[in-house]
């Protein structure tokens, strides 16, 4: 099995290319767990998760809030970026810094100085959860990275090439995974395998995968 189960465990790496663009920053996250779970869930009690509609009319099993100037939108009429919770017409809550802060240290390790990200997509993931194989292409500026931090219960992260048909690699993503996600690699196919069960110790029965967003040029 091409389960890459075997990448470098914390601390002993600071970087790995996982593919032109793609940069793992194995464990990088881990120490500041408490306080960006403590962050996460101030956001959640001002803009709760949803499972989202899709254009294609399914309901999406992973629950998903945005903070920041822009969330992540998803309705019947399509995917967009909104400066306003549909759910509670307020603007979204404000990105809280411990989380700008890992984001832009993590994009700026990873080549990208000025990373500003205006949108942290939250995704939270219960067994069984999963999110089927697609691009992240409703950002205007392609140029900037996306970065990504895993928490919780691992997961099995599927990236493929930005031709859908290419067969994708699979790598375990663990609690305090910190993933940037630019150049050649900012339009690959990319998907979630259904969550396993588990209980981690600090999350419990789940996983929350947080995507740093630029959806505008200039951001
Ligand atoms: C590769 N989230 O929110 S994070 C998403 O674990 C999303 O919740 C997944 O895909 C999750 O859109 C994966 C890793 C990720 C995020 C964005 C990417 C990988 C990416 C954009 C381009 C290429
Ligand atoms: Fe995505």
């Amino acid at each position: 099995m091409d389960l890459f189960d075997d990448l470098p465990p914390h601390p002993d790496s600071a970087l790995l290319a996982l593919a032109p663009g793609a940069v793992l920053l194995r464990g990088w996250a881990r120490d500041a767990d408490v306080a960006l779970l403590q962050a996460v869930e101030a956001v959640i009690a001002q803009a709760p998760l949803r499972h989202m509609q899709t254009p294609g009319g399914y309901t999406m099993s992973v629950a998903t809030t945005s903070c920041g100037a822009l969330g992540w939108v998803s309705d019947p009429h399509g995917y967009r970026y909104a400066a306003r919770d549909p759910h509670t017409d307020q603007p979204w809550p404000a990105m809280p810094d411990c989380l700008l802060t890992l984001a832009q240290a993590a994009a700026a390790e990873a080549g990208y100085a000025n990373f500003q990200p205006e949108a942290c997509l939250i995704n939270q993931y219960v067994p069984g959860a999963k999110l089927s194989l697609h691009q992240d292409k409703d950002e205007k500026d392609l140029s900037a990275p996306i970065v990504s931090v895993s928490l919780g219960l691992s997961a099995v992260f599927l990236f493929g090439t930005p031709v859908r048909k290419d067969r994708p690699q699979r790598y375990r993503l663990v609690h305090g995974d910190v993933v940037v996600w630019g150049g050649q690699s900012r339009l690959a196919y990319h998907g979630v395998q259904p969550l396993e069960e588990g209980v981690h110790a600090l999350l419990g029965r789940r996983r929350i995968n947080l995507t740093f967003r630029s959806p505008r040029v200039h951001g």
